[in-house]
C-alpha cells in the first residue's frame, strides 16, 4: 500500500484515529507537566533550572495542549470538506508566542500559578522569549494579526512562508549611528515548531525547456532545471482566541539534496565540498530589508520562488488527496491570498502544475488559476513595486517566463480587441515595462492574475483605482475593492494591557473580549469623573513602566505626568520623523526662549528601524539622537521636555510602548502611507492621534470624530497639486520664522558641533525640492502641537477623548477585517 492510500484512508475517517487523552489546563496538571518537560525534555533539574530553561519546559507544556485541538481540527476541516484559505507572505512579524498561546488557551491563571509553585515568575519566563522577527514592518505584522484572527474565526488556514535563519537585523544605536547586528532566533531552538523533514518538495532553477514535436504554443513543456534545492517544512500552530481553531503557519527552510561532495572532502578540498551546500541554502538564510533600494538582487527573487513553488507543491498534493485527484475543483476548495507581489510568481508556478505537470488544457488552467488568487496591494510607492529584469528571469526561472509571455499576450490582445489602436492603454497594461531595459512587472501579473485585488484603506484603494491600476480598474471593473487593515485585539489590548483590559471588562463586561463592538459601551463613560480617573490611572500606571524601561535601556530619565508623545514605525522619509524632530527644535527654542512659561512638560518618543543602506533614514535617526543629548541635557530645560530614541523597535517593544502612549504620531506625507497598523493599536489604547488625512488615519478620524483627533497638514489632493505645479520650498521657509530658525541651527551645527555639515543631505533636500513636504506641513504642524499641548492642560477634556479613541475603534479588528476577506473575496463561511 502506498503512503498516499493510507493518508487518504484516514483522511476520510478521523474517528478510526485512537484518541489520546487530552491534557489537563488545571494548575496542578500544568505544574506537573512542566516539571516532566524540564526533566525529560530540557534536561534539567530545579536547581539547576535558568529562567530560560523554565521558558522552554513552559512552551512545551502549552503546546502539548495546542496539539490536542491542532491535529483533530486539521483532519476534521479536510473530512468536512471546508475550503482553505491559503496566506502567502515572504513575512510572519510574529514576536512572542507564549502569551498568545496561553491567553488565547485561557489558561493564564493556571500557568501563572503553576509556575509560582515551582519558583519561577510568569513574566520573567516570558521574557525570556527570543522576538521572532521574520518580516520589516506593518506587512509582516499584519500577516501575523491575520493568522491568528483566521484561527478565531475557525477559518481553516495555512500561512505559508519562510523560515528565515535570521529575522531583521538587531538595531544598537551608537553615538547617535544605527548599527546593525545579525539577528539569531534559533539560537537557543525554537520550542514551538515542528520540523517536518518527511515534507519536503523540489524547487528547481534554471536550466532548459523543451516542448514535444508539434506541440502548439499553449500545449505542455518539459522544464528540467539546472539545479535543485529541497524545500523543507516546519510547523508553527496558530491559536485562535478560545481555542476556536487552531491553524498551521508552515515555513520552508533550504536544504541542499546533497549534504556534502563526499570525492573533494577526500580529496582534502574541505571547503570546496561545501560549497554548493552553502550557496543553495541561502535562500532561507535572512531577510530581505525590505524598504532597501528595489533589490535587483538574484537571490531575493530565488527567495520568491522557493517559497512560491514550495507552497503551490504542497497544497495541490493536498488538494489532490482530499479531492480524489480532481484539481479542477481547485478554486471552489482553496483561496490563495497573495500578501503584496512577493508571491506573485505563484501565478505562473501555477500554471505551470496544471499544464505541464496535470495536462489541464491552457483555457482552463488560466480559468481555474484566476479564481484562485486574490492580490493584496501594500504600497503606491514606485519604487517599492517590484519588477524583475527579463534576463534574469529567463535565466532563473524559464518555464515561468515563457509562461508570463503567454499570459501577456493573450492580455493583451482581448485588451485590443475591447479596445482598438490604443496604444497607451496597451503600453499601460503590459506585464512587461519596455521602456528602461525589460522588466517583468509583477504587480500587473499579480492583477492579472487574481478574482479580487485589494487595497489596505479606503483611501488607498481609491487612489489604486484612480492611479496605479486606474487602467485595469477601467478593464476590470470591480476587480479591486477595499479592505481596510485591521488588528487583532488579543495581542495589542488584552496581552499588551492588561489593566485596561480589566478595567473595559470591568465596565462594559467581558464581551467586550469577544465583540469589539462591545466598546461603543463605553461612549457614555467618557464624561463620567470617576470613570475617567480610572482609565487615566491605567495609563498612569503603564507610563510609569515605560519608563522604568527608557531609564534601563538608554539612562534617560522621564517624568511619567508628562505628556508621551510617540513615534514608533519604521523610519522612512515618507513617514516624516524628521517632521518631529524639527518641532522638537523648534519647541525646545522656545522653551529655552521663554522657560517660565506654564510649559506642559512632554517626552518625545521614538522607535524604529531604517534600512542598513538607506542614508537619508539613518541620518534622521542620528539627528533626532543629536538632538535628544543636547535636550535632555540642558539645564534650562529641565523637566519640560525629554527626546528617548528606543533602540531595537520590534512587536515586544511596541507592546511596551503602546499602552503607555498619550499622543500618537501619523504624520505621513498625505497619499504615501497605505494604511497604517500602529495608528489603530495606539488609539486603541486610548492615544489621540496627531496626523494628516492619509492611510487609516481618515477612518479613524471617522469613527474619533473631529473632537478627538488633531488633523493638520496638505490633503492627497495638495500634495498632487504641489509635486505638479512646482513646490517652492525656498519661499516657504522664508515665510515661518520658527522653521527658518530651526534649519538655520541644524546647518549651523547646533546639534553637531563635531561637524557641521553632518546633516547637509536633509537640509539640503528640504532646501531643494522637498519631496516629502515635510516644510510644506512644518507651521501647519507646529500649530497643530500647540492645541495638543491647550486640551493635554485640560485632564478632563483629554481623558475623555482619550476614552472615545478607545471606544470608537473597535471597527479596526483584524477579526472584522477577516471576516470581510472570509466574504467578499475568499467565500468561505466564517464561525462567529
Ligand atoms: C517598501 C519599499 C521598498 C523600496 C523602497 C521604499 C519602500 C517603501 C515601503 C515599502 C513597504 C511596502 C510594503 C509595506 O510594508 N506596506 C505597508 O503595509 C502595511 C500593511 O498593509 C500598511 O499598514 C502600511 O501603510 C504599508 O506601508
Amino acid at each position: 500500500m502506498s503512503p498516499q492510500t493510507t493518508a487518504e484512508q484516514s483522511m476520510a475517517e478521523p474517528l478510526a484515529e485512537p484518541q489520546t487523552a487530552r491534557r489537563g489546563v488545571d494548575a496542578a496538571t500544568l505544574r506537573a507537566d512542566i516539571l516532566e518537560k524540564l526533566t525529560y525534555n530540557v534536561g534539567k533539574n530545579l536547581v539547576a533550572a535558568n529562567p530560560h530553561d523554565w521558558f522552554v519546559a513552559t512552551a512545551l507544556a502549552v503546546r502539548d495542549r495546542i496539539l490536542d485541538n491542532w491535529l483533530p481540527q486539521t483532519r476534521a476541516a479536510y473530512a468536512a470538506h471546508r475550503k482553505q484559505v491559503y496566506y502567502l507572505s515572504l513575512e510572519f512579524l510574529i514576536g512572542r508566542l507564549l502569551a498568545d498561546n496561553v491567553s488565547n488557551l485561557e489558561m493564564t491563571e493556571a500557568v501563572t500559578e503553576a509556575l509560582t509553585s515551582l519558583g519561577a515568575e510568569y513574566d520573567a519566563v516570558r521574557g525570556q522569549e527570543p522576538d521572532a522577527a521574520l518580516g520589516n514592518g506593518g506587512l509582516g505584522r499584519l500577516a501575523a494579526c491575520f493568522m491568528e484572527s483566521m484561527a478565531t474565526l475557525a477559518i481553516p488556514a495555512f500561512g505559508y512562508g519562510i523560515r528565515y535563519d535570521h529575522g531583521l537585523f538587531r538595531q544598537a544605536i551608537v553615538g547617535g549611528v544605527q548599527q546593525e547586528y545579525p539577528e539569531d532566533w534559533l539560537a537557543f531552538g525554537n520550542p514551538w515548531e515542528f520540523a517536518r523533514p518527511e515534507i519536503a518538495y523540489t524547487i528547481g532553477f534554471g536550466g532548459h525547456v523543451a516542448a514535444a514535436e508539434n506541440a502548439d504554443d499553449l500545449g505542455p513543456r518539459v522544464w528540467t532545471p539546472a539545479e535543485t534545492v529541497d524545500a523543507v517544512a516546519y510547523d508553527t500552530p496558530v491559536v485562535g482566541w478560545r481555542a476556536a481553531q487552531v491553524n498551521t503557519l508552515r515555513l520552508w527552510s533550504a536544504r541542499s539534496p546533497e549534504i556534502l561532495r563526499l570525492e573533494s572532502f577526500n580529496a582534502g578540498d574541505h571547503v570546496g565540498a561545501l560549497a554548493d551546500r552553502v550557496r543553495l541554502e541561502a535562500v532561507s538564510k535572512v531577510l530581505y530589508p525590505s524598504d532597501e533600494t528595489p533589490s535587483g538582487q538574484e537571490l531575493r527573487l530565488r527567495q520568491e520562488f522557493f517559497f512560491a513553488s514550495a507552497s503551490l507543491q504542497d497544497l495541490v498534493k493536498r488538494h489532490l488527496r482530499v479531492y480524489d485527484g480532481d484539481i479542477r475543483s481547485l478554486p471552489d476548495r482553496v483561496a490563495i491570498q497573495l500578501n503584496d507581489t512577493h508571491p506573485a510568481i505563484s501565478i505562473a508556478e501555477l500554471m505551470r502544475i496544471m499544464v505541464d505537470l496535470n495536462g489541464v488544457p491552457w483555457e482552463e488552467a488560466w480559468d481555474l488559476t484566476r479564481r484562485t488568487f486574490s492580490y493584496t496591494n501594500h504600497t503606491l510607492l514606485p519604487e517599492a513595486l517590484e519588477t524583475w529584469p527579463v534576463p534574469l528571469m529567463e535565466r532563473l526561472l524559464p518555464r515561468q517566463m515563457q509562461i508570463i509571455y503567454m499570459i501577456n499576450a493573450i492580455h493583451l490582445d482581448e485588451a485590443d480587441k475591447a479596445h482598438p489602436h490604443d496604444t497607451r492603454l496597451l503600453t499601460s497594461i503590459s506585464l512587461i515595462e519596455e521602456s528602461h531595459g525589460r522588466k517583468v512587472r509583477m504587480g500587473h501579473l499579480a492583477v492579472v492574475g487574481s478574482h479580487h485585488v485589494n487595497g489596505v484603506s479606503a483611501l488607498h484603494t481609491n487612489l489604486l483605482r484612480k492611479t496605479l491600476f486606474s487602467d485595469f480598474d477601467m478593464l476590470f471593473p470591480g476587480k479591486i475593492v477595499n479592505k481596510t487593515n485591521g488588528i487583532t485585539f488579543r495581542r495589542w489590548l488584552q496581552q499588551c494591557n492588561p489593566r485596561l483590559t480589566a478595567l473595559l471588562v470591568e465596565a462594559v463586561g467581558p464581551e467586550v473580549l469577544d465583540r469589539p463592538d462591545v466598546l461603543e459601551k463605553l461612549r457614555p463613560l467618557a464624561s463620567d469623573a470617576s470613570f475617567q480617573t480610572r482609565f487615566m490611572a491605567v495609563k498612569r500606571a503603564n507610563k510609569v513602566s515605560l519608563a522604568r524601561v527608557i531609564q534601563d535601556r538608554i539612562g534617560v530619565r522621564v517624568d511619567p505626568s508628562a505628556l508621551f508623545d510617540v513615534q514608533i514605525k519604521r523610519i522612512h522619509e515618507y513617514k516624516r520623523q524628521l517632521l518631529n524632530v524639527l518641532e522638537t527644535i523648534a519647541l525646545y527654542d522656545a522653551i529655552r526662549a521663554d522657560p517660565m512659561q506654564n510649559w506642559s512638560p512632554r517626552v518625545k518618543i521614538f522607535a524604529g528601524k531604517a534600512a542598513a543602506s538607506y542614508h537619508q533614514a539613518k541620518l534622521i535617526i542620528r539627528l533626532a539622537n543629536d538632538v535628544a543629548k543636547l535636550v535632555n541635557n540642558d539645564p534650562v530645560v529641565r523637566g519640560r521636555l525629554k527626546v528617548a530614541f528606543l533602540p531595537n523597535y520590534n512587536v515586544t517593544l511596541a507592546e511596551r510602548i503602546i499602552p503607555a502612549a498619550d499622543l500618537s504620531e501619523q504624520i505621513s506625507t498625505a497619499g504615501m502611507e497605505a494604511s497604517g497598523t500602529g495608528n489603530m493599536k495606539l488609539a486603541l489604547n486610548g492615544a489621540l492621534t496627531i496626523g494628516t488625512m492619509d492611510g487609516a488615519n481618515v477612518e479613524i478620524f471617522d469613527r474619533v470624530g473631529a473632537d478627538n483627533i488633531f488633523i493638520f497638514g496638505l490633503t492627497t489632493e495638495d500634495v498632487a497639486e504641489r509635486r505638479q505645479h512646482g513646490y517652492d520650498a525656498g519661499a516657504v521657509i522664508a515665510a515661518s520664522p520658527k522653521l527658518s530658525q530651526v534649519l538655520e541651527q541644524i546647518e549651523g551645527g547646533v546639534f553637531s558641533p563635531d561637524d557641521r555639515d553632518r546633516y547637509r543631505p536633509i537640509t539640503q533636500a528640504m532646501r531643494g525640492g522637498d519631496y516629502f513636504l515635510v516644510t510644506a506641513d512644518f507651521d501647519s504642524y507646529w500649530n497643530t502641537q500647540r492645541q495638543v499641548a491647550e486640551v493635554w492642560r485640560q485632564p478632563e477634556v483629554w481623558a475623555k477623548s482619550a476614552i472615545l479613541n478607545t471606544a470608537n475603534v473597535g471597527w479596526f479588528s483584524a477579526d472584522r477585517a477577516i471576516a470581510e476577506y472570509a466574504k467578499d473575496i475568499w467565500n468561505v463561511p466564517v464561525n462567529r
